[in-house]
C-alpha cells in the first residue's frame, strides 16, 4: 500500500480499532461479520480475534492460564446501492464510515439464481467502483467545501494555509477519481488533514465473496479487478463465506484436509483478520506469563513506555526499562530462563521502538 502516510483516529491506549464493513445489499457482510467474530454476532457490532500462531507457541511453552489474541471491533455498515440513495441516507451512511478506522469493502462474487442481485447481475468490479466513487464523491464535496471556507477567511494563519496547499492537492486528485490514500500525503500534510474524516484516506480492503467453484482459481480471475483494486491502494482477500461456514464446523484435522482441498494452508476470515490488522498499520507485542500469554497490539513506531501503557498506566507512569526478546529467539532457546542465561535478554529504555513479536517484561515501581 505504499509507504505514504494514513490519515485515521490515532486510538489511544486500550482503545480498540474499527473496521468498518461496506458493500451492497446481499454481497455477504453479515455472513462475513459472523464468521470473523466466530458466533452469532449481536446486531450489526462484533470483535474478531487476529490469529496469531506465536501465541500457540508461547502457551504450549508456558500452559498458562488464558491466552489472549489482539482483537478488532467490527461493524456492519448499511447495504449501500450507489446511486439509489436519498439525501439524507447518504449522509447518515458517510456518518458510520467517518466513525470506523479503516474499510472493509465486502463485494459479492458469487453466483446464486435464487439471490437477485441489486444491480442486475453478478459484476465485482462495477460493484467495487460504484462504492469507491460514492467515496470520492463525498470526499471532493467535503474537501471543497472546507477549502471554500478557508479561502474565504482573508486572515488565514500559516498552519491553515498549508491546509488549504494540502486540499487542493486531494480535491484535484479526486477530480481524477484517486482516493486520498493514494495521493502521496507527507506526515505532516496527513496530520493537517485528520480533523477532516476523509473517506478514501482510510486504508481498505477488499473481501471478495467468491462462489466454491471460484476459490481455486481466483487469482487468474477478474484480472481489471486486481489491476483496478492496485491502483485505488485496496488490497484484495479472497474468501468465500459459504466454504467458510463449511469450515466452521469443522475442527482439528478435518479442518486441514478441507483447507488442503481448496489449496489452502488456512482459512479466509484467518487472512481476512491479519490482513486488516496490518492494513491498520497495527503490529503485536507479547507478554508471557505463567498467567497469560497475550499479544497486544500498538501501532509501528511505539516507543517502550507508550507500549507499557497499553498493559497498564501505572506500568507506563513507573516505566524502569523494558526486558526485550525477539520471539523468534524465544521460541529456539525454550524459555525466558534460558534467554537470560545466555545473555540473550535485552534491557531497553523508554525511548526503544518496539517491534512486531518482541517479547516484553516491563520492570516500573509504583
Ligand atoms: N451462494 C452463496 N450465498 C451467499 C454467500 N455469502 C452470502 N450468501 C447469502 O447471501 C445472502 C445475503 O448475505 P448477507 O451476509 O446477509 O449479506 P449482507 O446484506 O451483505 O449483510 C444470505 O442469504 C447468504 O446466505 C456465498 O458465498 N455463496
Ligand atoms: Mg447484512
Amino acid at each position: 500500500m505504499g509507504g505514504a502516510a494514513r490519515i485515521g483516529r490515532n486510538p489511544p491506549g486500550g482503545m480498540d480499532v474499527e473496521l468498518g464493513l461496506v458493500g451492497l445489499p446481499r454481497s455477504g457482510k453479515s455472513s462475513l461479520l459472523a464468521l470473523l467474530c466466530g458466533g452469532a454476532p449481536s446486531g450489526r457490532v462484533a470483535v474478531a480475534h487476529v490469529p496469531d500462531r506465536r501465541l500457540d507457541t508461547l502457551a504450549a511453552m508456558l500452559h498458562p492460564r488464558k491466552v489472549t489474541p489482539a482483537h478488532l471491533q467490527l461493524t456492519e455498515l448499511a447495504g449501500l446501492v450507489p446511486g439509489r440513495l436519498e439525501r439524507g441516507e447518504r449522509s447518515a451512511f458517510f456518518e458510520g464510515v467517518r466513525r470506523t478506522d479503516a474499510l472493509l469493502h465486502v463485494v459479492r462474487a458469487f453466483e446464486d439464481p435464487s439471490l437477485a442481485h441489486p444491480s442486475g447481475g453478478v459484476d465485482p468490479l462495477r460493484d467495487a467502483r460504484s462504492i469507491e466513487e460514492e467515496l470520492l464523491l463525498a470526499d471532493l464535496e467535503r474537501v471543497e467545501a472546507v477549502a471554500e471556507r478557508l479561502r474565504k477567511n482573508r486572515t488565514r494563519s500559516r498552519e491553515e494555509e498549508r491546509q488549504l496547499e494540502a486540499l487542493d492537492r486531494c480535491a484535484q486528485a479526486l477530480g481524477d477519481a484517486i482516493p486520498v490514500r493514494r495521493v502521496g500525503l507527507s506526515a505532516d500534510e496527513a496530520r493537517l488533514l485528520t480533523g477532516f474524516g476523509l473517506l478514501t484516506a482510510r486504508s481498505a480492503l477488499m473481501a471478495l465473496n467468491v462462489g466454491e467453484t471460484e476459490l481455486r482459481d481466483v487469482a487468474d480471475r477478474w484480472p481489471e479487478l486486481w489491476g483496478w483494486a492496485r491502483e485505488a491502494g485496496i488490497l484484495v482477500v479472497p474468501c468465500s463465506a459459504r466454504v467458510e461456514s463449511e469450515i466452521a464446523g469443522l475442527e482439528g484435522e478435518d479442518r486441514t484436509a478441507f483447507l488442503a482441498s481448496y489449496g489452502l494452508s488456512e482459512t479466509g476470515t484467518d487472512r481476512l483478520a491479519r490482513a486488516a490488522y496490518a492494513a491498520l498499520g497495527l503490529i503485536s507485542f507479547l507478554t508471557a506469563g505463567e498467567d497469560e500469554v497475550r499479544a497486544w497490539p500498538i501501532t509501528d513506531g511505539t516507543t517502550a513506555r507508550r507500549a507499557a501503557g497499553k498493559i497498564h498506566s501505572d506500568i507506563e507512569r513507573g516505566f524502569i526499562r523494558a526486558e526485550v526478546a525477539a520471539f523468534t529467539d524465544l521460541e529456539a532457546v525454550g524459555s525466558w530462563k534460558a534467554l537470560r542465561d545466555r545473555g540473550m535478554l535485552r534491557l531497553e529504555g523508554k525511548d526503544y521502538i518496539v517491534r512486531d513479536g518482541d517479547v516484553i517484561e516491563f520492570r516500573f515501581h509504583v
